[in-house]
């Protein structure tokens, strides 16, 4: 039926362009690129935006076909307010023609790149922040001039708008990273200084890498949305994103020459001077309780957070995990009430419109892990405070990552390190043995902190073998 309707099209022309944005995801096409047209039609300003998909062509493909026009739907638990979003300039499948992106980077008309290219995208080490040389995009971006990796487009361009006398873009990161700008500058700087040192100092003094906290909810779209959503408008659009109401955007301000969108009035958006007191809390209480809820939840049966936090074992377990193990961790940024941000976050989780996948979150868990949970959990292990709510969270990880949910299904793992990790948790019989080959993967766990964390890993481990998520999240509860 849905086949018979008018497409998305676009009547006007595009905004000039003004960034260019990295990693063309659900989740940027819901945030940055809203706030960003929002701000636009507040105060004006050519800040139009090139998206770039670096990994697949479907969202370039499916986009092209409607003129870049795409549907943002908002989410309330029991309306759906959808939104025609113009600001896109162009969309790009980037290994396509690597040639043209780091061309179109090169344009000076491009003051800022912002990237979502979630954490495995920035190639570092997760426990040290460093870049990883060894990684094969590096390895191919040092030697090739066409690109794979987001940094080494950066990199390109950067080189040719400073042989070009053109000053450098920002880079904007706005990834779940703490400190994510620093990370974003360590890993361009790291790989311009094994192409050309003199390149590298150049980016590290003329270039500005503000750190950013990102926060909305925005599960995958699926086929069902989509018709949904034409049902509901009687237009076809292959490429709607779907939000929560919720949006938060913090941003240091720090940008080249001070070039940006005005944001100033902008709804969700704060400029400010450090953004770490906000990246730490969103950080461990937001991302660290949903990587939790998605271990213990999966395991335990539940396919969306909704469905998780409905059960009133796993809202006891996180108000306590946030109460008892995170908030004594935090310092609050100013005009914030930890305690209340929690509450807010837990209705946010159980907005029943909002069907994210515990299986989605679950999702590369080694380059998570070591900012949402371990260093919560060394954290407390320093003050001697008992943690055994994010030890099972840990625990529950690695019985994830072993392939097998509590019913004896198979889980179908994505990460990075999938191979090593399977391998690793079948190369020990015993839960004691599995769960050291775990903690012996350096990019997560460095060896002090591992040693640290093994007795009391093994013993949570244990307790889910023997009587499953639900049964060891009853023990654990009382404990807290
Ligand atoms: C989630 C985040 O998929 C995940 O790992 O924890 O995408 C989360 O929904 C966002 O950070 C919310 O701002």
């Amino acid at each position: 039926m849905t086949s018979q309707l008018p497409r998305l099209y676009r009547k006007g022309i595009p905004p000039n362009l003004g960034i260019v944005h990295l990693g063309l995801g659900a989740f940027f096409r819901s945030h940055g690129a809203l706030v960003i047209e929002n701000a636009m039609s507040d105060a004006g300003g050519d800040w139009g935006i090139l998206g770039v998909s670096l990994k697949s062509p479907l969202t370039r493909n499916k986009l092209a076909l409607q003129g870049n026009l795409y549907t943002a739907v908002q989410m309330n638990p029991e309306s759906q307010i959808p939104r025609i979003v113009e600001v896109l300039n162009d969309v790009l499948f980037a290994p396509e023609d690597p040639t043209e992106l780091v061309s179109r980077l090169s344009d000076p008309m491009v003051r800022i790149v912002s990237l979502t290219i979630t954490e495995k995208g920035y190639c570092h080490v997760p426990s040290t922040g460093e870049l990883n040389i060894q990684h094969k995009d590096i390895q191919n971006d040092i030697h090739n001039t066409e690109p794979i990796s987001a940094l080494g487009y950066l990199v390109r361009a950067l080189a040719i708008r400073r042989a070009n006398g053109c000053r450098p873009f920002t880079v904007l990161s706005c990834d779940n990273l703490p400190n994510n700008g620093k990370v974003a500058r360590n890993v361009v700087v790291g790989l311009a200084e094994l192409i050309d040192p003199s390149l590298a100092y150049w980016i590290n003094k003329e270039g500005r890498f503000p750190s950013t906290m990102v926060d909305r909810i925005v599960p995958a779209t699926t086929q069902h949305d989509i018709q949904r959503l034409a049902a509901l408008t009687g237009k076809i659009d292959e490429a709607p994103v779907f939000h929560e109401p919720f949006l938060q955007w913090v941003i240091e301000d720090d940008f080249v020459d001070g070039q940006r969108p005005y944001f100033e009035n902008t709804l969700g958006v704060k400029m400010v001077k450090d953004v770490t007191l906000f990246e730490h809390m969103k950080v461990r209480m937001l991302n660290g309780a949903h990587s939790s809820l998605a271990y213990l939840g999966y395991l335990a049966g539940y396919q969306t957070i909704a469905e998780t936090v409905k059960d009133p074992l796993f809202t006891k377990f996180i108000l306590k995990l946030w109460n008892q193990e995170i908030i004594p961790t935090l310092t609050a940024p100013e005009g914030i009430k930890l305690h209340a941000y929690g509450n807010d976050l837990l209705d946010r989780f159980s907005n029943p419109a909002i069907r994210h996948r515990t299986w989605q979150i679950a999702m590369d868990g080694s380059q998570k892990l070591p900012q949402r949970i371990v260093a919560t959990i060394v954290d407390n292990l320093d003050v001697g405070r008992p943690c055994h709510g994010l030890t099972l969270a840990l625990a529950a990880w690695m019985r994830y990552v072993g392939g097998t949910d509590d019913r004896g299904d198979r889980i179908e793992v994505k990460d990075p390190l999938a191979s090593k990790l399977l391998e690793l948790s079948n190369s020990g019989l015993e839960p004691r043995a599995k769960v050291a080959n775990l903690l012996s993967i350096e990019e997560i766990f460095p060896i002090k902190i591992a040693e640290r964390l093994h007795e009391n890993v093994t013993a949570a481990y244990s307790n889910l073998v023997e009587k499953g998520a639900r049964g060891s999240l009853e023990t654990v509860t009382e404990l807290l």
